[in-house]
C-alpha cells in the first residue's frame, strides 16, 4: 500500500492565492526571492499553493505507474524514506549497492518527468542540460535522510534541483568535506534548493519532518522531488 493517496484531487486542502507570476510566490519588492547557504541557492516558496496542488497530482500519477519502493543499503538497512522516480533513469538502492537504472525494480520503465518540473528546472537553471532523472523521496513521520554528497552523476558541473512539497523538514547542509561545519534551515512546501557551482557537491541530508505542519498531503508527510542530469 503507498504511504499517501494515489487517488486524483485527495489533496488535504486548496491551498489559495496564485502569485502574479504562474507558479512562483514574489518576494515583499515583487522580485523572487532567493537565499544563499553553504554554497547552495534557496527559492523559498518558489512554488505557488495552487501549482503544488498541481504538481501533487503529477507525483500521484508518477507513483501510479512507478510504485514507492522501500531502498535497502548494500549492507541490508532499511532506509526510512520510500521512493520512486519519474525521467530516464532512476536512482536505486539494493542489496548491489546504489546506482541509476533505466527501469523501476518491477522491471517498467519509469514515467516520464512531469512538464511543470521540466519547466521549473528550465526557469532555475537555464543553462544547463535536461534533468535525466527526478528522484521522488516520500517521508513518513521518523524518516529521516543522512548527510551525504550527490556525486553518482557523470557530470559534475550540471546541477541538481530539489523540490519540497508537504510537511516542513529540517536540512542540514555542510560544505564539500565530510565533517565540517554544518547549517540547518527549515524547508517549507513549495520551497526550491539548487545545487551548483560550489555548492554542487556540498554534504546536506534532512533531520526530521515536523509531521503534520502542512496540509497538502491528506495524511501527512514530505515529498522531495531532486531533479539531476545523470550521464
Ligand atoms: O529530501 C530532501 O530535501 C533531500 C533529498 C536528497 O538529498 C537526495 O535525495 O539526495
Amino acid at each position: 500500500m503507498q504511504p499517501f493517496s494515489t487517488d486524483p484531487g485527495r489533496t488535504g486542502r486548496t491551498p489559495g492565492g496564485e502569485g502574479p507570476q504562474a507558479g512562483t510566490t514574489p518576494g515583499a519588492d515583487g522580485s523572487a526571492r532567493e537565499l544563499r547557504l553553504g554554497g547552495l541557492r534557496i527559492l523559498p516558496g518558489r512554488i505557488a499553493p495552487p501549482a503544488q496542488a498541481a504538481l501533487l497530482e503529477d507525483i500521484r500519477e508518477v507513483v501510479r505507474q512507478a510504485p514507492l519502493f522501500t531502498p535497502e543499503t548494500a549492507r541490508g538497512r532499511r532506509m526510512s524514506v520510500k521512493m520512486t522516480a519519474a525521467g530516464r533513469f532512476g536512482w536505486i538502492s539494493d542489496r548491489r549497492g546504489y546506482r541509476y537504472e533505466p527501469r523501476h525494480p518491477a522491471g517498467t520503465d519509469w514515467p516520464p518527468i512531469p512538464l511543470a518540473l521540466t519547466d521549473l528546472w528550465h526557469a532555475v537553471v537555464p543553462s544547463a542540460k535536461d534533468p535525466e532523472c527526478c528522484l521522488v523521496n516520500f517521508y513518513g513521520e521518523a524518516a529521516r535522510m543522512g548527510l551525504h554528497q550527490d556525486r553518482d552523476e557523470a557530470d559534475l558541473t550540471q546541477p541538481v534541483l530539489s523540490v519540497s512539497l508537504g510537511d516542513a523538514a529540517l536540512f542540514r547542509i555542510g560544505g564539500a568535506e565530510r565533517g565540517g561545519r554544518t547549517q540547518s534551515v527549515w524547508l517549507n512546501s513549495g520551497d526550491v534548493v539548487v545545487l551548483e557551482g560550489d555548492g554542487r557537491l556540498a554534504y546536506h541530508g534532512i533531520d526530521r519532518i515536523r509531521f503534520g505542519s502542512s496540509a497538502l498531503l491528506e495524511g501527512g508527510g514530505r515529498i522531495n522531488l531532486t531533479l539531476r542530469v545523470v550521464r
